[in-house]
């Protein structure tokens, strides 16, 4: 039988590619078995093992409930609980063609648009003076692969599940980086282009963080308690590149789509609905709204992220042929007013500054350069810059959390002010690395927009700009 390792058993790879294996699975069409692998914390795969490698997914919206019961993970895996060798063992053998992720951006460690490899990150440098006992996603891959040249192994195919653009081109950049930095040649290169495919897909599904209320509407429903369970939106999608070297599940048979180039799919993605989510997430978190519904209750704000998504974001992206825009908009409206998930706007709000480049910076660039407005975009970048600050309007400490926390945080202590500080972040922060971004004009706008959600507060201020674009 072949497998698929996964890397990153978290709430969204049980929702969403577990899902769809289960289909599968349920349809007889699966002779494939999943390994789980996490390298973060080990708690997780305790609890799945504790459990049997089994548990449910309930899934929900205002028309129906289903509930998903998942079976097909027959391994949990850990370094902390395996030993790291026995981890890095099973991942390379030959049975595994499939090396799926879902580690979120960060662990990429890419930096500037994810295209350089940031040597600073996590474990990176450590890693790359000791590659054969590694620690990072990206190192741990290497050594895999170099295990899989060694022995023989067989091609296998990485299938990076992320929110990055190209995701799989990505992290075939991020370990080529890393593999001519940590070994000292470029046979595992070159074993690499021969045996090993970057397949790039576009997933989809909101999948909030489990808490206390999700846990007992899960054990209500399914009469018993589930520590591995989730609960999620009805909505899923997958597209995907279909580039496998060595064989592939018919994920086609139960709805995701294989396609030749993911890019299209991706773009509208990132930009409509992660770059609303996050303009979501910074207004909403500053306006003192806990959820992404609360958010979407307020029509202000739902008329500012239909103007977001229909006149800013759209405006950048290719549509593929048949491809409804307008319908997609009003359905992400539908499914971000989904008052049954409690989808935390400080959930979405973390890890910012991997976030932004591709969920506004790509369009909002494209936009600038063809001299158009994009006041929704710019309050949005105005509205992450006041969050970085780590205080609301009402100076109550924020849940700040981004791996370049640190650095934001100097900033705006060693400022002058909190205007002297966004702007040290507009231009020395790498995102905004492109000459739009350094014009005077583009960053005084920011700083008005800082000083007017500030002094005017969050929703009278995105209503008077609303107007003033209207009139
Ligand atoms: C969210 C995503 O947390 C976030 O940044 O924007 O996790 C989003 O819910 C998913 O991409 C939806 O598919």
């Amino acid at each position: 039988m072949k497998t698929i390792a996964h890397i990153g058993f978290g709430a969204f790879h049980r929702a969403h590619q577990l899902v769809y294996g289960q289909e599968l699975a349920d349809n007889d069409n699966f002779p494939w078995r999943y390994i789980c692998v996490n390298l973060n914390s080990s708690r997780d795969i305790t609890l799945l093992r504790e459990q049997n490698l089994r548990f449910s997914v309930l899934q929900r919206d205002d028309n129906a409930e289903q509930v998903c019961d998942v079976n097909i993970v027959q391994q949990a895996l850990h370094p902390e609980i395996d030993g790291l060798d026995y981890v890095l063992k099973t991942l390379s053998q030959t049975d595994v063609t499939i090396i799926s992720l879902t580690v979120t951006e960060k662990a990429y460690a890419m930096k500037q648009g994810f295209q350089f490899l940031d040597e600073d990150f996590g474990y990176i440098r450590s890693d790359i003076q000791n590659p054969f006992s590694p620690r990072s996603v990206v190192s741990v891959l290497a050594n895999v692969l170099y295990r899989r040249m060694i022995h023989n192994a067989g091609g296998v195919s990485l299938l990076s599940c992320d929110n990055i653009p190209q995701n799989g081109h990505v992290l075939k950049s991020a370990l080529e980086q890393y593999i001519r930095k940590a070994y000292a040649d470029t046979v595992l290169l070159d074993w690499i282009s021969e045996h090993v495919s970057f397949p790039s897909s576009m997933v989809d599904r909101i999948v909030p963080a489990m808490n206390s209320e999700a846990r007992h509407l899960l054990e209500h429903t399914l009469g018993h308690s589930d520590a591995c369970g989730v609960v999620c939106e009805n909505f899923k999608q997958w597209v995907i590149e279909d580039n496998f070297i060595n064989g592939r599940p018919q994920w086609e048979s139960v709805g995701c789509l294989m396609v030749d180039v993911v890019a299209p799919y991706e773009m509208i993605k990132l930009r409509l609905l992660n770059g609303a989510h996050s303009w979501i997430a910074y207004i909403g978190t500053l306006a003192g709204c806990e959820t992404v519904a609360e958010v979407m209750a307020i029509p202000v704000f739902q008329q500012a992220v239909k103007r977001l998504m229909l006149d800013e974001q759209s405006q950048t992206v290719d549509i593929p042929s048949g491809f409804e825009l307008s319908s997609y908009a009003d359905s992400l409206l539908h499914r971000f007013m989904n008052g049954l998930l409690r989808h935390k706007t400080s959930q979405i709000a973390m890890d910012g500054s991997q976030k932004i480049s591709q969920r506004w910076l790509l369009s909002l660039k494209t936009l600038l350069e063809n001299e158009r407005v994009c006041p929704m975009l710019e309050i949005g970048i105005a509205a992450w810059l006041i969050y970085l600050s780590g205080r609301d309007l009402g100076g109550n400490e924020i849940d700040f959390q981004d791996p370049q926390k640190d650095y934001f945080r100097k900033i705006y202590k060693n400022a002058q002010s909190t205007d002297t500080a966004a702007l040290t972040i507009l231009s020395e922060f790498n995102a905004f690395e492109c000459s739009v971004f350094q014009q005077a004009e583009f960053q005084q706008r920011i700083l008005k927009h800082c000083q007017g959600l500030r002094s005017v507060g969050i929703e009278p201020y995105v209503a008077n700009i609303l107007e003033t674009i209207a009139s």
